[in-house]
């Protein structure tokens, strides 16, 4: 004989509606914030332009630098505010739903060497380090792509190589970057430490942001873009900008560079030896 309990169970799953689904996704409030960071970006990309072209062609190495970051961060945001770069994810165990912003994945993959690229080439690193510290940055946000898309527990697996891979990339520069910057000069070295230390304390912002919407789902996905474009702003408007303003420390530090470029990369010995 069924019990009242079972009977109820059957009622239940064959007579009342599936449960009601969530979405989380942006209000206006959110797609404003997306438009007014996409027309920063458009606006920054203009003057930055201007002032790029004004300059001899010679000193423009770190100008294109920022001037094609501040390009893809404007895609990407045009594109999420548009609504293409944006996918939706189940959440674990759950019938709720949230938008997955994976443009920004997109252009982190693209902007963050390029930053990571600006502070190397004040500081005059080598090349072995150099890629040593873009790879663990491209892994770092690779890592951080899977952790979204996965919606079981494995997510925290990535989201911990993530980090994993962001402590290389931060050793990396306020270590190695920062022998090297001195070792240029003084002025190049204050320059390189204040832009390190300023990176390292917002690229750690972003690895919270992300534990806290795309990881556990705590906070809004009207918050997650407003935080996320503060520091993407911060990031590279703000960080670009304090470069072009240094720039004469800039373009001395690269023609100091590319005098020892001119030098045989090969001693004698080298030489004959090819
Ligand atoms: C993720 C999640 C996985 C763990 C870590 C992350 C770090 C992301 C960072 C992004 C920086 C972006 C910048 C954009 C510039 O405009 C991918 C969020 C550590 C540090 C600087």
């Amino acid at each position: 004989m069924d019990t009242l309990a079972s009977v109820v169970t059957d009622v239940a799953k064959h007579h009342l509606p599936p449960p009601a689904e969530v979405h989380q996704h942006i209000t206006s409030f959110g797609a404003n914030v997306l438009w007014v960071t996409f027309i920063a970006f458009f606006v920054t990309f203009v003057v930055f332009a201007a002032k790029t072209f004004a300059l001899k062609s010679s000193e423009r190495a770190n100008a294109y630098t920022s001037l094609f970051l501040i390009t893809i961060a404007a895609i990407a945001y045009y594109s999420m505010a548009t609504g293409l770069g944006v996918s939706e994810e189940r959440r674990a165990h759950t019938h709720t739903y949230r938008q997955l912003f994976y443009a920004r994945y997109v252009d982190w993959v693209f902007t963050t060497p390029l930053l990571l690229l600006e502070l190397v080439l004040l500081s005059g690193l080598d090349l072995g380090t150099t890629l040593w510290i873009i790879g663990a940055d491209i892994a770092m946000i690779v890592t951080g792509l899977f952790g979204a898309l996965e919606t079981g527990a494995f997510k925290w697996g990535w989201f911990f190589a993530g980090c994993l891979f962001m402590v290389f990339v931060l050793v990396g520069l306020l270590k190695n970057g920062r022998e090297s910057a001195f070792r240029r000069n003084s002025d190049i070295g204050n320059l390189y430490s204040g832009l390190s230390i300023s990176l390292l304390v917002l690229w750690c912002a972003y690895p919270i942001v992300w534990a806290a919407s795309e990881g556990k789902a705590v906070i809004s996905s009207d918050k997650e873009v407003l935080c996320y474009a503060v520091l993407d702003i911060l990031a590279k408007i703000v960080f670009s900008t304090i470069i072009f303003i240094k720039h004469p420390i800039v373009v001395s530090a690269n023609a100091e560079a590319n005098s020892r470029l001119d030098e045989p990369l090969l001693g004698a010995a080298g030489s004959d030896a090819l």
